[in-house]
């Protein structure tokens, strides 16, 4: 196995990749951004331990002082979560390096740096989308884009419901993504297991999702793969207090005139503020259930690989 000149890999995540152990990549965005201090360094530090404890080696992505690192040392853990990070996309990557500075990085990234990495699973919450209004503002996140070029299956609740989900669905379509529910057999709405999206594919055995992993790679697709793993119905969020809250969450941000890529961070912590801390926990229920299944596919991958 070679390692790509431009990462630098974690001696654990380079060791097991050479035996054909089970990796499985986990962002940084989510801790810097996504989750409020300071739970996020808790979080960070139980996604990784939940893998360690599947027999999983954990690789979280971030670019540290100009270097893309895929699998960090526990006091670069701290880094991502306790400093004021840039938020990171695919295209932040070669300034961040050229300049020498640090970011946090969105699914978009993750997933980019993993599929180099050679990495072929990757958990996470929520996938960014399409924004709701995006017909005038353009705006769509890049986690799409790359997603079709980055050969790395993407466990995740679906999409947040502030997202357009169903144009979502539609831009993973015209990007040749492929989406599989994950013992369900619709498009869930992060918070929420339901929804009217009927997804083609269904599947509900993680050796299922390896076999894809390596039917993509047989047939030389080059894309990833999203897998919509929903909540258990008693851990999901009741739908009246999710609608009311979201309700009030958008008219903030409206009123505020938040834009680009603040919105998603802009949300997500109001929501947790308007909620009074319930969406959080719903939040890291999803992120951990979503390492869980993350941490069985990739055991299956290095069983049949
Ligand atoms: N969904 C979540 N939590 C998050 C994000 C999405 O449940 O923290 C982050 C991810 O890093 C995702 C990014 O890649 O937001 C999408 O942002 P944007 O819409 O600006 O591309
Ligand atoms: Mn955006």
């Amino acid at each position: 196995m070679t390692i790509h000149p431009a990462l630098r890999l974690s001696t654990e995540v380079a060791a097991a990749l050479a035996d054909g152990r089970p990796v499985v990549a986990l962002e940084s965005t989510i801790i810097s951004h996504g989750l409020p201090r300071p739970r996020n360094l808790e979080a960070a530090r139980e996604f990784e331990e939940i893998l360690r404890s599947q027999g999983v080696t954990p690789a979280t992505i971030a670019v540290l002082d100009g270097v893309p690192r895929v699998g960090l040392e526990p006091d670069e853990v701290r880094r991502i979560a306790e400093e004021d990070l840039a938020k990171a996309s695919v295209r932040d990557l070669a300034i961040l390096a050229a300049l020498g500075r640090s970011g946090a990085t969105t699914v978009a990234a993750t997933a980019y740096l993993a599929g180099l990495a050679g990495v072929r699973v990757f958990a996470t919450g929520g996938l960014g989308g399409v924004h709701r209004g995006a017909q005038d503002t353009f705006d769509e996140s890049a986690d799409l884009s790359v997603l079709a070029h980055s050969p790395v299956a993407v466990v995740s609740a679906g999409a947040k419901s502030v997202l357009d989900l169903p144009a979502t669905l539609e831009r993973l379509e015209t990007l040749s993504v492929p989406v599989v529910g994950f013992g369900t057999d619709v498009f869930p709405r992060f918070w929420l297991r339901e929804s009217d999206l009927t997804l083609d594919w269904r599947v509900d055995d993680p050796a299922d999702v390896a076999a894809i992993l390596r039917a993509q790679d047989l047939l030389g697709t080059g894309a990833g793969l999203v897998v919509a793993n929903p909540l258990p119905p008693e851990l999901e969020w009741d739908l009246v207090e999710h609608d009311r809250v979201l309700a009030e969450a958008f008219a903030e941000a409206d009123a505020q005139g938040v834009r680009g890529k603040a919105v998603t961070p802009f949300l997500l912590l109001r929501i947790v503020e308007l909620s009074g801390g319930k969406s959080l926990e719903v939040n890291l229920d999803i992120a951990r259930n979503n390492v869980r299944l993350a941490a069985r596919i990739a055991t299956a991958f290095a069983a049949g690989a």
